[in-house]
């Protein structure tokens, strides 16, 4: 049996439970809002290059310019960078850029090929297919280093 004093309570958790949803549901929306752009290959300027465009196809902007293949791009997690493979050097290897194409690094560097570039969920390590064995397989490159909180 509720009291008037518990019922007042129980009222008062659940406004705040139902506040403190409503901050989670609306970061969340933002997140999802920030991944609104699409990472594509096409051959439309001769080979294959990388290209974002919004989901409704406008503000479309070619990210690799140089005259080598690009393929199989990657958005990470936080949708800041792109993973991407390239035989620009000489063979296949795995780069990162940031979203709008810049800061175009390479994070492998084998004569194998080195292909198929997918984040980890954190987004600190990549994996990827290569056949510096003799055979395909997978690997996985870290890129961004762990961070340690000892506050
Ligand atoms: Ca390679």
């Amino acid at each position: 049996m509720y009291t008037k004093e518990k019922l007042k309570s129980s009222c008062l958790w659940g406004f705040f439970f139902a506040l403190l949803m409503s901050l989670v549901l609306t970061f969340a929306s933002q997140a999802q809002l920030t991944n609104t752009r699409i990472a594509f290959v096409s051959r439309r300027d001769g080979n294959d290059k990388i290209y974002v465009m919004n989901v409704d196809g406008t503000n479309l902007i070619r990210l690799t310019n140089d005259s080598a293949i690009a393929s199989v791009p990657d958005w990470s997690p936080d949708g800041t960078k792109i993973a991407f493979a390239s035989n620009r050097d000489g063979n296949w290897e795995i780069y990162v850029m940031d979203a709008d194409g810049g800061n175009q690094t390479r994070i492998t560097n084998h004569p194998a090929n080195d292909d198929q570039p997918s984040w980890s969920p954190d987004g600190r390590r990549i994996a990827f297919r290569s056949d510096r064995d003799g055979n395909p397989e997978i690997y996985v490159q870290m890129v961004a280093p762990l961070k340690l909180d000892f506050a």
